[in-house]
């Protein structure tokens, strides 16, 4: 397949959906994906009329995590596996755009998210997920360490006992399982995944985005200040968020008992 089938992009106004496209793979992670999401990601990042970024995956899974083919042509060469400098190099600028970027990202998780394919959705500020959706921290059924931010964002989103037990048995967990204990936010039918998530990208693609951006940056900041340092912080984003066209036109249009018109701006 060429390299840029491998990734689909589709506009929807301001919403972009990005669907990893290896489905005989369970569209697993190959170098050539990873580069096209990685630029996809900056394009979506940079793209002023981007105000929402989708991740999914084509068919039945949203991805795999690392393909182990890949991983297994390496095991030819006479060189010694160095696996971290694969994850700096190709995974870690994904991982980090992803958390910072000041706009929304939402994972249309739409079947198993596995390895680096859970990390991918962990790392997604909101997770919708199909009934059928799962997830698993593969990793141990390989003998390696949960990676691509998974230690960092599964004890935040599950607290650290419901974490360590994921990352040390490799078990699958479904999608309501998944809701219950708050990794994921919603869960709805298989054919009502795509209805869902326009629903909710296009909500949040209307929304100020500025005033989301400045919020994300805000939330994660938190996990590393005190209460003093938070507070500051918040300050400080409010100045400008309190200078952006979206706020004026809230509270003009709150006044004057309309919807707001927000541009992003
Ligand atoms: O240097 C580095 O980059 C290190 C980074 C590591 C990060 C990681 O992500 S490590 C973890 C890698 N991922 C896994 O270990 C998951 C492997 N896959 C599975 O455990 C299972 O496939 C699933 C639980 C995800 C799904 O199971 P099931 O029964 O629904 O499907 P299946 O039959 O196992 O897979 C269907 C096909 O996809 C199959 O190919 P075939 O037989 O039809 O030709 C299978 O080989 C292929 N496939 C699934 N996962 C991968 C894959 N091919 C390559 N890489 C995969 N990760």
């Amino acid at each position: 397949m060429a390299d840029a089938q491998k990734l689909l992009i589709e506009n929807d106004g301001a919403a972009r959906t990005l669907r990893l496209n290896r489905p005989d793979s369970l569209n697993a992670f190959d170098n050539e994906l990873l580069a096209a999401l990685s630029r996809a990601v900056a394009d979506a990042e940079k793209d002023k009329t981007v105000r929402c970024v989708v991740l999914t995956g084509a068919g039945r899974a949203f991805s795999s995590g690392q393909d182990l083919g890949a991983v297994a042509e390496r095991y030819k060469t006479k060189e010694p596996i160095e696996l971290g400098s694969h994850l700096r190099e190709r995974y870690h600028p994904l991982i980090t755009r992803l958390r910072t970027m000041e706009k929304p990202v939402i994972a249309s998780v739409n079947g198993v998210a596995a390895g680096a394919g859970c990390s991918l959705a962990l790392v997604c500020d909101i997770r919708i997920a199909a009934e059928s959706a799962s997830f698993i921290q593969a990793f141990v059924n390989v003998g390696l360490v949960p990676d691509t931010g998974s230690t960092f964002m599964l004890p935040r989103l599950i607290g650290v006992a419901r974490a360590m037990e994921m990352a040390f048995t490799g078990r699958k967990l479904t999608a309501s399982e998944a809701l219950q204990i708050g990794l994921v936010n919603q869960v709805v039918p298989d054919d009502q995944l795509t209805a869902a998530t326009k629903k909710l990208s296009d909500k949040l693609a209307g929304l100020p985005t500025r005033a989301i951006g400045l919020t994300k940056r805000a939330i994660n900041a938190s996990w590393r200040a005190d209460i003093e340092t938070q507070l500051d912080y918040e300050a400080m984003l409010q100045t400008t968020a309190g200078q952006t066209h979206d706020h004026r036109e809230g509270v003009t249009a709150f006044l004057e008992k309309r919807t707001p018109k927000f541009t992003g701006e």
